[in-house]
């Protein structure tokens, strides 16, 4: 209850920051992309990390004003860095489902767009598959019209959700990203990586990208590149940092090698 007090006011309090994880191609080395993800930073409890409060954000609904911020700041963030002559890079940002389930949200992403000036194809949603379920009709109906304003979608922690493989064909995502607990095995593990090496030729065929989560070493990375995966995502090449940070990096020039 108290930690649901403090979450009503965080917003207004300035209490949000947004750290930013790279995603790295592959191919080049470079990074093209980053993870937007909500940081609490509580006077008294400190650093609250989302596992605490993103589940009662959800149930409460304060996840909508939330999530509202959080997409404001990540493209004003995106556009800033492209004005000041960085490599274009796409952000990506989580939607939850009460986000999903708001009648204005096509309204509210074409107005933050506008605001902020960022180009459509910058920005990068990140669905998980339980958003499609419910009605998948409506979900379908929904994604066309997010496709309208000339964004990108993905589908987050892919595999571990209700996977059908029919939406796949239906929907008009753009990128799947393999969630990371198939990642943490595949070096050593026959089925993870072959469940692995599956995803990524089902991602080939149907012409997205495919993104992997959660790479923390270098026999991953390995594996991955010889199996022709297009992005990592994961400690291996950076935790998620703050802006000022995420900047250097960019400054920096750093490749993945
Ligand atoms: O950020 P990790 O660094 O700990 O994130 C933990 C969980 O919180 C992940 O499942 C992530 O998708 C979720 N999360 C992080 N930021 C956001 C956000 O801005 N919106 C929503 N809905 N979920 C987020
Ligand atoms: O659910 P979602 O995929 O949006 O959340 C991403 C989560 O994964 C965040 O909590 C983020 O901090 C975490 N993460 C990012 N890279 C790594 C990694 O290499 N290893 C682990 N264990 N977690 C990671
Ligand atoms: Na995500
Ligand atoms: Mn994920």
């Amino acid at each position: 209850l108290r930690i649901e007090g403090a979450l009503r006011s965080a917003v207004e309090r300035n209490e949000f920051v947004l750290h930013y994880q790279p995603q790295v191609d592959l191919a080049t080395g470079r990074i093209v992309g980053m993870e937007a993800l909500l940081r609490w930073q509580h006077p008294e409890l400190g650093m609250v990390p989302p596992q605490r409060f993103i589940g009662l954000a959800e149930e409460t609904g304060l996840i909508v004003p939330i999530g509202a911020w959080v997409m404001r700041t990540a493209c004003a963030q995106a556009k800033a860095w492209q004005d000041a002559g960085l490599p274009p890079l796409r952000v990506a940002v989580n939607l939850s489902a009460r986000q999903f389930a708001q009648p204005d949200l096509v309204a509210s992403i074409e107005a933050v767009l506008a605001e902020t000036g960022l180009p459509p194809a910058c920005l990068d949603l990140e669905l998980t598959e339980s958003l499609f379920v419910d009605d998948v009709a409506q979900a379908v109906e929904l994604l066309h019209q997010l496709k309208a304003l000339g964004v990108k979608m993905s589908i987050d922690d892919f595999g571990t959700g209700y996977s059908s493989f029919s939406y796949l064909r239906t929907f008009p995502i753009d990128v799947l990203k393999i969630d990371r607990s198939f990642i943490a095995d595949i070096a050593s593990d026959a089925d993870e990586a072959a469940i692995v090496v599956s995803i990524i030729a089902l991602a080939r065929n149907l012409k997205l990208r495919v993104i992997a989560e959660g790479v923390e070493a270098q026999g991953q990375l390995d594996f991955l590149r010889a199996h022709g995966c297009d992005e990592m995502q994961g400690y291996y090449f950076s935790r998620p940092v703050p802006a000022g940070e995420f900047e250097q990096l960019l400054k920096s020039g750093r490749e993945l090698d």
